[in-house]
C-alpha cells in the first residue's frame, strides 16, 4: 500500500516528525540523503507504518498521488537540492512542503519556480525543536493555498493542541508561513534577552542568589507572565552542574550563540521600515555577549558605577515584573507590526489571532499571554498596534511606573538592558504626539535641500529654506 505522507531529511526534525505521522496512524515514506539515518529510523520506528527508501525516485514512487512531500532538511542549498532530486519525478498537483527554517524570500522564489511547474509548493514553518516535532509542535503553513485541504489533516493532527485547538492553521499565501514562523523567532529572541535582562537585574543590582532567583522565576511563571520560556529558566536554576559544585549556569560562558533567524527579522524590520528595537536590540545583544574578548577589555578600561543607592529589594522585584511584563507587551507589539508590513508590502492577507493560536502550544513562545492577543485581535482584527487594545492599555498603564523604575535603577546601576530600556523607548515614541523629528528635517533640509512639510500647510506640500 502506498503511503500517505513522505518525509525527506531524517535527522532530528524530520526524524520525530515522521514518528510523530507514524504515531497518528499515518502511513509515512521516509528518505534521506545518506542511508544510515533512513536505517536509524526505520529501527526506531519498529512496527509503525513506516516505508524507508534509498532513493528519491524509489521515494517518490512509494506515495500516493497527488503526493505529499515535506522537506526537512537544512535551509538554504539543501532545500534546492531536494527539489531538484525529486523533481523529474513528479507530477502536477504534486505537493512539496518546506518544513525547515527557509527564509520566507526563498519560499517566494520556490513558489513560484514550483507553480510553473504544476507543484504545490508550501513554505511551512515549524517551532517547537525536537521534542516539539515528536510530541505536538506549532506548525505554520503558507504558500499555494489550493493545496491546503490536501495536508490540513495531516500537519493539524501532528500539531500541539491548545483546549482542542490545534496549533496548526493555514497562514496566507506565498512565503508567509515562513515569514511568520521568522517574526515567531524574532520575538522568541526578544523574549529570551528580557529574561535574561531581568536575571542581569537581579543577580548584578539586588544582588540576589541563585536559590532566591530559583523563587522569583518560579512565581512569575505562575502569573501573568506564564509560559514555557519562564519555566524552563525556572528549571534551569535547579539544575546542578554534571561536572561538580554548584549550579549549572554558573558554569556555562556567556557568550551566546544564533543561528540567523533574529537576524533576518531585524533585516525584514529595517527594510520594511518597521521599528522592532526590541527585536533587534536582542540579535545585537546576542553578538556583544558573543564578543568576550572585547567585554573584557571594556571590563579593564571603561569606567563603571562607583555605588548604588540602598534598594528596597521587595519593591524592586514587583517593579520588575511589572516591566518584564510591560515590555513584553511592547515586543509583541513589534512582532505583529512585522506582520502587518508584510501584510501591506506582499499583499498577503493575515490572520493575526488565528497567528496568536498558532503559538499557544508547541513553540518556544507559548505562553497564557497569546490567548490575551487572540482576543485583543477578536475585538478588532484591523487593530492599528496591539499596544492600543483595552486590555493591553490597561495592563501598560498598570505595569508602567514599575517598568520606568526598573529601567532607571538599571542604568543608574549600570546593568545592561537595551531591551527593556528599548521597550520602554518604544512605548514613549508611540505615544509622543510632538516628536523631535521636526529638528531633524531641518537638519536634513538644511545640508541637503531634502524638504520638510509644515505643521500649517496639508501633508504632501513640502518647502525647502535657503538656511544661510
Ligand atoms: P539539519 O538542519 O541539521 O539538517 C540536516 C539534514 O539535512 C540531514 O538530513 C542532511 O542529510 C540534510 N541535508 C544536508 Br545538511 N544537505 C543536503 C543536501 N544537499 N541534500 C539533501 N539533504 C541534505 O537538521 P534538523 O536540525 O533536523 O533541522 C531540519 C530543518 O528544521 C532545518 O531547516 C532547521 O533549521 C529546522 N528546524 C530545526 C529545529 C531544531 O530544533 N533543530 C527547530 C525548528 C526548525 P545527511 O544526513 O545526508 O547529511
Amino acid at each position: 500500500q502506498l503511503s500517505e505522507i513522505g518525509v525527506a531529511g531524517l535527522a532530528v526534525m524530520g526524524e520525530n516528525l515522521a514518528l510523530n505521522l507514524a504515531n497518528h496512524h499515518f502511513r509515512v515514506s521516509a528518505w534521506n540523503r545518506s542511508y544510515e539515518k533512513t536505517a536509524a529510523f526505520l529501527e526506531r520506528a519498529g512496527s509503525l507504518p513506516v516505508t524507508g527508501c534509498r532513493t528519491p525516485e524509489e521515494f517518490v514512487a512509494s506515495l500516493e498521488q497527488p503526493r505529499r512531500i515535506l522537506l526537512m532538511v537544512k535551509a538554504g542549498r539543501a532545500v534546492d537540492d531536494c527539489i531538484e532530486a525529486f523533481l523529474p519525478h513528479l507530477d502536477p498537483g504534486d505537493i512539496l512542503m518546506d518544513g525547515g527554517n527557509s527564509l520566507y524570500l526563498d519560499t517566494v522564489r520556490r513558489e513560484r519556480a514550483l507553480g510553473e511547474r504544476g507543484i504545490r509548493f508550501l513554505g511551512v514553518g515549524i517551532s517547537g525543536g525536537e521534542e516539539g516535532a515528536l510530541h505536538g509542535p506549532s506548525i505554520m503553513p503558507g504558500g499555494d493555498e489550493g493545496a491546503w485541504p490536501c495536508v490540513k489533516k495531516y500537519l493539524q493532527t501532528i500539531a500541539a493542541q491548545v483546549d482542542g485547538v490545534p496549533c496548526c492553521d493555514w497562514v496566507g499565501p506565498e512565503g508567509s508561513g515562513h515569514y511568520v514562523k521568522m517574526v515567531h523567532n524574532g520575538i522568541e529572541y526578544a523574549d529570551m534577552e528580557l529574561i535574561s535582562e531581568a536575571y542581569a537585574f537581579m543577580r548584578d543590582y539586588l544582588r540576589l542568589d541563585n536559590s532566591c532567583m530559583e523563587k522569583v522565576f518560579s512565581r512569575w511563571s505562575k502569573g501573568v507572565l506564564s509560559g514555557y520560556l519562564l519555566d524552563i529558566t525556572a528549571q534551569i536554576f535547579r539544575r546542578g552542574d554534571p561536572e561538580g559544585e554548584g549550579l549549572l549556569l554558573d558554569r556555562i560562558l556567556d557568550a551566546p550563540g544564533q543561528k540567523g533567524t533574529g537576524r533576518w527579522t531585524g533585516v525584514a524590520a529595517l527594510e520594511t521600515g518597521t521599528p522592532a528595537p526590541v527585536i533587534t536590540d536582542a540579535v545585537f545583544q546576542r553578538s556583544l555577549n558573543a564578543d568576550v574578548e572585547l567585554r573584557a577589555r571594556g571590563a579593564e578600561l571603561l569606567p563603571g558605577v562607583e555605588s548604588t543607592p540602598p534598594v528596597d529589594r521587595t519593591a524592586a522585584l514587583a517593579d520588575l515584573e511589572a516591566a518584564l511584563y510591560a515590555a513584553k507587551i511592547c515586543a509583541y507589539a513589534q512582532g505583529f507590526a512585522l506582520l502587518a508590513a508584510a501584510e501591506k508590502n506582499y499583499g498577503w492577507k493575515l490572520n493575526y489571532g488565528g497567528i496568536a493560536l498558532m503559538w499557544r502550544g508547541g513553540c518556544i513562545i507559548r505562553a497564557r499571554f497569546l490567548d490575551d492577543i487572540k482576543a485583543a485581535y477578536d475585538r478588532k482584527p484591523e487593530l492599528e498596534n496591539l499596544m492600543f487594545d483595552e486590555f493591553f492599555r490597561q495592563a501598560l498603564a498598570v505595569n508602567l511606573p514599575g517598568f520606568r523604575r526598573s529601567v532607571a535603577a538599571a542604568s543608574l546601576a549600570g546593568v545592561p538592558m537595551p531591551c527593556m530600556a528599548g521597550a520602554l523607548n518604544y512605548f514613549d515614541s508611540c505615544r509622543t504626539r510632538r516628536s523631535a523629528g521636526n529638528l531633524l528635517q531641518a537638519q536634513r533640509d538644511f545640508f541637503g535641500a531634502h524638504r520638510y512639510e509644515r505643521v500649517d500647510r496639508p501633508r504632501g506640500e513640502t518647502f525647502h529654506t535657503e538656511w544661510i
